[in-house]
């Protein structure tokens, strides 16, 4: 018997919500399945049975993953899958409150480098400040860059556009707007958002769990909540600057085979620091990652 096939779009506890066929069940994991790894997650395609007249449906497998978008837990803690089955995800950062940090961007760009998924950043909140810094800096790395404002509507158009027929995943720090946006894409989604001082207060974020919501205009979206601590544990160090995309042009043109582009001579990527090909504070995010990926903790915010 072929199993009928579910996407997972949500979790509340042990129960795992799951569309079939265009209706949405609720499941439970079953058999093998509860020992097994990876955990099922968001984007799952999982195998379904249904038992006559149960209200829930068993998960007895899940389909290989075409990708999956996962957060290594700083100090070697483990990889914790976000997401499965995503096609690009959108690397959100507000213009102003909260002030953006870059080199949690950059870390945010080199997990999904990492995961082979290709990615964008969305610079929110243009309404507050224009940002205009930050997005060249993000073009000149080689990501596309989506300005936008859901106060405004400013740059929405382009974004929706972006996700149409696709599925993508949204991640960033907690309260640059995530869900907000998300709810402007498509009216009546009806996330929660949530103000940031109230957040402050509570210490915690409003979105608690991922949850993939199928478009209107066809694809899928994926909210997750906002992490403040992204580690990259995992990553080989010498696969990092082939997570620069605009490192990629000089590799293997360094004067030596097994150059890490820190100071040694004859480095291309140096050269193209000092020419203006590579902007000096992405080579100083390298350095701090390639630090951390070494086993030599470096203080980066
Ligand atoms: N001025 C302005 N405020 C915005 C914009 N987008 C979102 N906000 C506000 O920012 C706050 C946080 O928005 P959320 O959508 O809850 O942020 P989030 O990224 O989903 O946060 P977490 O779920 O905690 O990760 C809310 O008060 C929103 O109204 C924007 O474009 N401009
Ligand atoms: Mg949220
Ligand atoms: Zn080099």
């Amino acid at each position: 018997m072929t199993p009928i096939l579910g996407t997972v779009l949500g979790r509340e506890g042990a129960e795992y919500r799951v569309v079939t066929g265009g209706a949405e069940v609720r499941a439970v994991l079953r058999g093998k399945v509860k020992l097994s790894t990876p955990k099922v997650v968001v984007g799952d395609v999982v195998q379904l049975e249904a038992d006559a007249g149960a209200d829930l449906h068993g998960i007895i497998g899940v389909e290989p993953r075409r990708t999956v978008l996962e957060r290594r837990v700083p100090g070697g803690r483990g990889v914790r899958p976000i997401a499965a089955n995503v096609d690009q995800v959108f690397i959100v950062t507000a213009a102003r409150n909260p002030d953006p940090i870059p080199q949690l961007i950059d870390r945010l760009l080199v997990l999904a480098e990492a995961d082979g998924i290709a990615a964008a950043v969305v610079l929110n909140k243009v309404d507050l400040d224009p940002g205009t810094a930050l997005g060249e800096r993000c073009r000149r790395a080689g990501y596309p860059v989506y300005p936008t404002s859901i106060k405004t509507g400013e740059g929405m158009d382009t974004f929706k556009l972006a996700l149409a027929g696709r599925a993508s995943v949204v991640a960033g720090p907690s309260g640059v707007g995530k869900s907000s946006l998300l709810n402007a894409v498509q009216p009546g989604l009806k996330l929660r958002t949530g103000e940031l001082s109230r957040r402050i207060k509570r210490g915690r974020n409003t979105t608690v769990s991922s949850v993939m919501l199928p478009l209107l205009a066809g694809g899928y979206l994926v909210d997750t909540p906002g992490f403040s601590e992204v580690g990259l544990w995992g990553i080989d160090p010498r696969e990092l600057a082939e997570c620069f995309p605009e490192f990629r042009p000089f590799l293997g043109d360094c004067r030596f085979g097994d150059c890490w582009h820190k100071s040694e001579p004859g480095c291309r990527i140096h050269e193209a620091v000092a020419g203006g090909a590579v902007a000096e504070d992405r080579h100083q995010s390298y350095l701090v990652l390639l630090a951390e990926l070494e086993g030599q903790p470096e203080e980066w915010e």
